[in-house]
């Protein structure tokens, strides 16, 4: 183990007193609220592809970051050292779960036996360390888009023989999340899709995308994993367009292939915000489809149109984010994953804390705002007056199919309706949610 993080001590909740910067305020990990402890309602997780394995390369420059296990040269000797600090790491902030790529972790190799053996060698002491520390897995996944066999895509690629290699990461890394006793499998396709139409032939992209997580899905069950297969929509970036761009999308794709029941979304803020949408659109779009799962926590810069995953701190949005996951009943198998990477000028180890300290304590602030918001739930209240009448008359006999249009017609002209427009409140819900925020 390296010394890179011995100045730092164990995080610890001190209050909105703390003198300290490096402790929090807010996240009390053992505190209840609605009937959870903080912890068990936020399932905070630590991603290792930003915060171990990123150098701090960006387009114009080369990393800035002075990681003790980048300089470490031989290739096995750099993972053992990274795992190593890896899970210092974890253990000093003190939060419940992590999670990886299959490449993350590993040394790079370039066959696929050399891939399955150096996996299984830090599948093995991730196990280990999973045993020492109590820190558990969020979830895996394979990274089927940073290797140049994966330009052209992973499962949707046109190459057959690439797609194999795929299906065996696939299968090596669902495996290893299943021996690891990982709560989710996730897939996010950042090459499955395209940058020109003009190679690219959709329908039979679209058909290998179907089949092969209909793959996926069989092997979850061959093999008894137990947690959520999720899908992470992004609309673009790397490539121009990306199939799976947000949650209806998904939905679409998935009803399409007869997977709607078994394959749940992973949100990330980011996406949504890169797909036109808001952060709150895309979980209450997966509330109302049935298929919400897991959180990337992040967010964009206004100011630029890049997937920038900086640490999220926008409590208003985030309380009301909190709110509508506490409203769906709250996460299953998923958590708040931090899929959130520190500035290229925020080189040394305190920027790593200081980071993953803001992101847990503004979800703390959040959660403490959303049980103040659902105990007097004015928001329900005002969307139950609103939608009164649909449980009677001919308002329910639309809903169930046994009205027609010409019936429905004939109850205007009959009881001779002139309903009046109704206002919507949106200040004074909007001052609702703002009294809600601390
Ligand atoms: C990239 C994605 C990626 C996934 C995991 O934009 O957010 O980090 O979460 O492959
Ligand atoms: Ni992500
Ligand atoms: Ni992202």
């Amino acid at each position: 183990m390296s010394d890179f993080f011995a100045d730092i001590p164990k995080i610890t909740y001190q209050g909105p007193d703390a003198e300290s910067r490096m402790a929090y305020r807010y996240y009390d990990k053992n505190k209840k609220v609605l009937g959870k402890t903080m912890e068990e309602h936020l399932r905070m997780a630590i991603c290792y592809w930003h915060t171990f394995c990123w150098d701090g390369f960006d387009i114009f420059g080369g990393g800035t970051f002075n990681r003790p296990w980048h300089k470490v040269t031989d290739a096995k000797e750099a993972a053992d050292a990274k795992l190593d600090d890896a899970f210092t790491f974890f253990t000093k902030m003190d939060l419940p779960y992590f999670c990886f790529h299959d490449v993350d972790v590993m040394a790079p190799v370039e066959t696929p036996q050399e891939h399955i053996a150096e996996l299984g060698r830090m599948v093995d002491q991730i196990g280990d360390r999973i045993e020492k520390t109590g820190v558990q897995l969020l979830w895996g996944t394979a990274n089927l888009f940073s290797h140049p066999r994966y330009m052209a895509g992973g499962a949707t690629n046109p190459d057959a023989d690439v797609v194999a290699f795929a299906g065996l990461q696939v299968r090596e890394c669902l495996n290893a999340t299943h021996k690891l006793g990982g709560s989710n499998y996730v897939l996010w396709g950042g090459r499955e899709g395209y940058d020109t139409l003009l190679n690219t032939d959709l329908r039979q992209e679209r058909d290998q995308f179907g089949r092969f997580l209909s793959m996926v899905v069989e092997h979850k069950h061959k093999i008894g994993f137990k947690g959520d297969i999720l899908i992470e929509p992004k609309p673009h970036e790397p490539t121009k367009n990306q199939y799976d761009r947000d949650v209806a999308t998904v939905h679409g794709m998935l009803t399409e292939f007869g997977l709607q029941n078994e394959v749940k979304v992973n949100i990330e803020p980011n996406h949504a915000t890169l797909a036109g949408h808001s952060f709150e659109h895309e979980i209450e779009m997966a509330n109302a489809l049935g298929v919400f799962g897991s959180i990337d926590i992040n967010r964009g810069d206004p100011q630029n149109g890049w997937d920038t995953d900086q640490f999220a701190y926008d409590l208003r949005e985030v309380t009301l984010v909190m709110y509508y996951i506490l409203k769906a009943g709250g996460f299953g198998n998923g958590g708040f994953n931090f899929d959130a990477k520190v500035r290229r000028q925020s080189n040394d180890a305190a920027d790593l804390f200081h980071g993953h300290v803001g992101g847990a304590d503004l979800l703390a602030r959040a959660l403490l705002g959303a049980a103040d918001m659902i105990e007097k739930d004015e928001l329900q209240a005002f969307k139950d007056a609103r939608y009164t009448g649909w449980d009677k008359g001919h308002g329910k006999s639309l809903l169930d199919g046994s009205l027609s249009l010409d019936q429905l017609a004939d109850v205007a002209k009959n009881e001779n309706l002139t309903p009046a427009p109704k206002s919507g409140r949106q200040e004074m819900l909007e001052n609702i949610v703002n009294d809600a925020v601390k």
